[in-house]
């Protein structure tokens, strides 16, 4: 497990919460500790407010950069099922970014503040969509093992206190629950295929599994936000529950299709209940989600390109019509 040692800088919590007015604070934490869910005209402390535009931001940032390492195999996908099913499936993501822009927005911040603060580096995304899928395996990794790694995540937090979040997420949920039992029938397929094909979902596996174990965010004792957002059922999970839920659902179904995971030490301990891993490298899960991963350029050139040619649509549609009508001489 996590041998301890900072990865990230922990806020001071206390300091940022001290211009709060200590009633309202405790009113506010009472209705959290009553489930109640808190709507955007309710009052709520400054920090929560910029927590939750943070996550969400970052969410659905990953949303619309997580359909890239995808969107790409759409014209190779083999056969026309396969690609009926992939379109599908990266359109939805895109969706889900929509939802989760406009749940952030309820919170003040507008998109267009949010999709400049992507492009320019300033927000983060999931570290995992700085990788590249090189085979059409890579992509139906994908499509099951991200898409459940999300899930997981995604249905603790649809319970969460943050009502148009958590509206959010009950839906994503639901599409997403598609794309996992699409990507499992594809890996299936291929695992059951040719040798060459149970090499390349093989070789595929491995390569995503340790950007798969960083998914779930750092280790319990270097997560930052981790207690400030669970006091407040922002997550209803910790990263290292999320992880082992993911291991627990998961490296059975693995398994049973004869596949392998590069990790020797990965077992579940049967007097704990959890499981045992070699812990992934933490220094480079920093790089790549700080900008220096394999393809974090690359990603965010191809948002930028498209922010810059669709500008004219974006100002088309929010322009009165009038303007467009040539008045009769
Ligand atoms: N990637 O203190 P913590 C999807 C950052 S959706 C990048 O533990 P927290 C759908 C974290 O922001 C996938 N950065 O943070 C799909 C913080 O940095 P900051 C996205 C990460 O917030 C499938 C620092 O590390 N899901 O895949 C990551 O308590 C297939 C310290 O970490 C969500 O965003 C990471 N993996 O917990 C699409 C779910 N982990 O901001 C296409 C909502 C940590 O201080 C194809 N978010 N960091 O600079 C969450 O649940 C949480 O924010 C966590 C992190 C769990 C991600």
């Amino acid at each position: 497990m996590y041998g301890g040692g900072q990865i990230f800088e922990a806020p001071d919590y206390k300091e940022l919460l001290k211009n709060e007015d200590p009633e309202q604070l405790a009113e506010f934490e009472a209705r959290i500790d009553r489930g109640e869910k808190i709507e955007p005209h309710d009052w709520m402390p400054a920090l929560y407010r910029k927590q939750l535009i943070r996550m969400i931001e970052q969410h659905a940032h990953s949303e619309i950069i997580g359909a890239l390492p995808e969107g790409t195999w759409i014209t190779r996908a083999p056969g026309f099922k396969r690609k009926l099913a992939l379109m599908a499936k990266v359109q939805d993501e895109v969706g889900h970014a929509q939802l989760l822009y406009a749940a952030a927005e309820t919170l003040g911040k507008s998109r267009e503040q949010m999709l400049d603060d992507l492009i320019t580096g300033k927000s983060k995304y999931s570290n995992i969509f700085n990788y590249p899928a090189f085979t059409w395996a890579d992509s139906t990794v994908i499509s099951w093992l991200v898409d459940a790694g999300a899930i997981v995540n995604q249905l603790a937090n649809s319970k969460g206190s943050y009502g148009p979040y958590c509206r959010a997420l009950e839906r994503i949920c639901a599409e997403e629950s598609f794309h996992l039992k699409y990507g499992h029938h594809a890996v299936i397929h291929l695992a059951t295929g040719s040798p060459i094909q149970r090499k390349m979902v093989q070789e595929a596996l491995h390569r995503w599994w340790p950007p798969l174990m960083h998914f779930f965010g750092p280790p319990d004792k270097a997560s930052v936000h981790s207690e400030i957002l669970m006091r407040w059922k922002v997550k209803m999970a910790s990263n290292d529950e999320c992880r082992q839920q993911f291991l627990d659902m998961y490296v059975p179904k693995i398994w049973e299709l004869g596949l392998t995971l590069p990790d020797p030490n990965l077992k579940k301990n049967q007097e704990t209940g959890q499981w045992e891993y070699t812990e992934p490298d933490w220094e480079e899960f920093k790089r790549v989600i700080n900008g220096d991963g394999p393809l974090n350029k690359e990603r965010l050139a191809v948002r930028s390109t498209a922010e810059s040619r669709g500008r004219w649509v974006r100002e088309a549609l929010l322009r009165p019509k009038a303007e467009y009508v040539t008045p009769l001489a």
